[in-house]
This record gives structure tokens, sequence and C-alpha cells, in this order.
């Protein structure tokens, strides 16, 4: 017997002495974070399995085949990734009731493991299918490499050819988000040149932009999706997700490719797509004689000038001058500076 067939007994032993209530999502699945893929006669005993194994964080059962999908994330505020279908269920792990979870509830087994209760006790096994996410655990790339379940906070990343720290996000919009911008409150002047974006400024804990150097060498390194997550000072809260995003290097201006959008917040970097990046030192948009960065205090993607400017002066919500502070036109139109702004991107 291999190790797959070893560990499907237990699970199944253990399936017929448990009887519990699950809720499960029907009609979707979660098609960005499929770890592996497995034949389970049914979507009960495909939540045992995931419930036993410590990186799965939801499932995916497509019932016409009985394939059981193990996901290694549960979706956060965006629904993005989810693809309607029919007569199959999404289950978040988060969800499980105690009794399912076990004894394992609580314990660590290594990445490539499956915790399995036995008594009061457990054990480890070796799963049979190797997990590429542990080969960088010690290494990580950028934030989705760090083991799962990690916190939100500042890391060591090394990328190809570099080590520098980042602001991990784990929480806004499900795990392992390298953020490159962040503003709070207004305690750092945004109103800067060049070399400062370049290299970054600010700290990691609190506002900071993290470089147009780092996000470019990030981006060059693989396929990267963008999240941009916004609050006003009304307490509402609004995303736009992109499914590309890279910045070209210094040669092009840190020109911007985006696309793919999906939200609440409104594409307001539509019109951006394809520009360079430009300061108030660096004058590379697309208004003649007409700094739209001197004008709009800002440093950002500028077309002639913005319909997002998110590097804005931090006006504090309201107010007359049209298209200053920071902006999200599609949400908030032209006179609303945002309270807060978090911009991220996740390895895909
Ligand atoms: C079952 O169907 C899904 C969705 O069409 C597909 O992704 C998966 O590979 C199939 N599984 C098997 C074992 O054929
Ligand atoms: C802004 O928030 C940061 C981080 O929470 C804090 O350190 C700083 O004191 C705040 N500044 C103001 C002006 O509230
Ligand atoms: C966005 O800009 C990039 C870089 O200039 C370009 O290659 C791409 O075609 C543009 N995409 C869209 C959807 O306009
Ligand atoms: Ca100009």
């Amino acid at each position: 017997m291999n190790h797959l067939t070893i560990l499907l007994v237990f699970l199944f032993a253990g399936a017929i002495c448990e009887i519990v209530v699950i809720k499960k999502q029907k009609d979707v699945i979660y098609s960005d974070h499929v770890l592996f893929t497995v034949s389970m006669p049914m979507w009960l005993l495909c939540a045992q399995f995931c419930s036993r194994v410590e990186v799965c964080k939801s499932i995916n059962f497509i019932e016409r085949n009985k394939t059981c999908q193990l996901n290694d994330a549960e979706p956060g505020e965006s629904t993005c990734r989810f693809i309607e279908s029919t007569g199959n269920s999404f289950v978040a792990a988060s969800t499980f009731p105690q009794q399912l979870a076990g004894q394992c509830k609580g314990n660590y087994c290594k990445c490539n493991e499956a915790c399995m209760p036995r008594g009061p006790d457990y054990y480890c096994v070796p799963l049979p299918i190797k997990l590429s996410e542990c080969s960088t655990q010690l290494r990580p790339r950028d934030c989705s490499d760090l083991p799962v379940g990690s916190d939100s906070g500042v890391y060591t990343i090394y990328p190809t050819n570099a080590i520098f720290d980042v602001y991990c996000d784990m929480d806004t919009a499900g795990f392992g988000w390298t953020v490159f911008q962040s503003r709070m409150n207004g305690t750092m002047d945004f109103n800067r040149e060049w070399m400062d974006y370049e290299n970054g400024f600010g700290s990691l804990t609190s506002e900071f932009w993290l470089g147009n150097n780092f996000i470019h060498l990030l981006t060059s390194t693989g396929n990267y999706k963008l999240y941009i997550h916004l609050e006003d000072f009304e307490g509402n809260f609004a995303y736009a997700d992109y499914f590309e995003f890279s910045l070209g290097d210094s040669a092009t201006n840190y020109i911007l490719n985006v696309k793919g959008y999906c939200g609440t917040a409104g594409d307001s970097l539509k019109s951006h797509n394809g520009t360079m990046f430009s300061s108030i030192d660096k004058d590379n948009d697309k208004r003649s004689s007409f700094s739209c960065a001197r004008n709009y205090k800002g440093a950002w993607w500028y077309n002639a000038c913005h319909t997002a400017n998110l590097n804005g002066e931090y006006l504090g919500g309201k107010h007359t001058y049209a298209r200053k502070g920071i902006i999200w036109t599609a949400w908030k139109g032209i006179k609303y500076s945002l309270k807060s702004t978090k911009m991220m991107i996740k390895r895909h």
C-alpha cells in the first residue's frame, strides 16, 4: 500500500464514526489556490481530508467527477476568484466544526505532512504529494512563500538576487500579500522626489512606499496580481483587484502594466495602464507644459492627468479641490480624499 491508500483508510475509518454538520457554500468553486486534487466519493470525506492537512484552508468538491480539491487559502474580502459552478461545493476550513478538526486542531505538522489523530494524541504522516511551496519556505521569495498560518507583519524576503524587508498582509484579502503602498493617517509626507519613490520611504508598519525598484524586481520574477484596498471616513471599504500587474524597469520609467479588473471600487486604473511613473522632479506624463505630479502633489503613473492618485496629499475626506488628495474617482469622485489605502501584490 502506498502512502495515499494508508491515509485514505484512516480518513474513511474516521469519517464513519463522526456525525458532523458543516455549512457548505454551494455552486461555486475557488479557482486560484488549488494545492492538489484527489478522488473522493463525497464532499464530506473531502472536508475530512482537508481537516487533517495543516496547509488546507478550504475545499472545492466537483460533484460530476467526484473530485476533491484542497486549497491553500480561504478567499478574503474579494470574491473575484470564485467561479459559478452548478452542483459543486466550496467549503472554508474555518467553518469546520471542532469535531471535524479533531485532535489535530492547533497542532503543527510540517508543510508536507498531514496531522492524524490517535486517541487523545496525534502524529504526522508524509503527504503522498509533494507541495512545491515547501521548498522555498526558509527563503521566501515574497509573502506568499511564508509558512501558512504566519501572521501579518514585517518579514525578510529573498527574490532573485536581492534581500529586503516587506510588510506582509495576511488579513485583508487572504494569505500572502506583499504590500507596497500604505496610507493610514497622513503621518508621512508623500510629496517627494524621484529618488525617494525609486528606493522607497516611510515605515513598513505605518505609511510607506516600498520603492519602484523593488516593485519592478518582484513583478519581473513571476506573474503577479494586484489588490487595492480603500477606506473612507464613514467606515466603508472597497477594493479593486487586478489579475495582472507589473512595472517596467528604471529605463522605462517604471511603466505600468495592469489588467483584469474585478472589485467593488470601480476601475480607476484603466486609464493609467501603459503610462510612465512621474514625480515632482521628473515629468513623464502625457500633458505638455504642465506637471501632473507638481499640480496634484503626488507621484504616480500620470496620464493627462489621473482618475486615481493614491500617493496624493492627505486631505482627510471631502474637499473643494478637484482631483487633489488621495483619489479613486470611480468610488468617491474627484473631491474626496480617502482615509486609508493599501496596494499589495501576490504571485499566481
Ligand atoms: C473533474 O472536473 C474538474 C472540473 O471540470 C477538472 O478540473 C478536474 O481535473 C476533473 N478531475 C478528474 C479527476 O478528471
Ligand atoms: C499614524 O499611525 C501610525 C501607525 O499606527 C502611528 O505610529 C502614528 O503615530 C500615527 N500618526 C498620527 C498623526 O496619528
Ligand atoms: C497596458 O499597457 C501595456 C504596456 O504598455 C500594454 O502592453 C497593454 O496592451 C495595455 N493593456 C491594455 C488592456 O490596454
Ligand atoms: Ca507634463
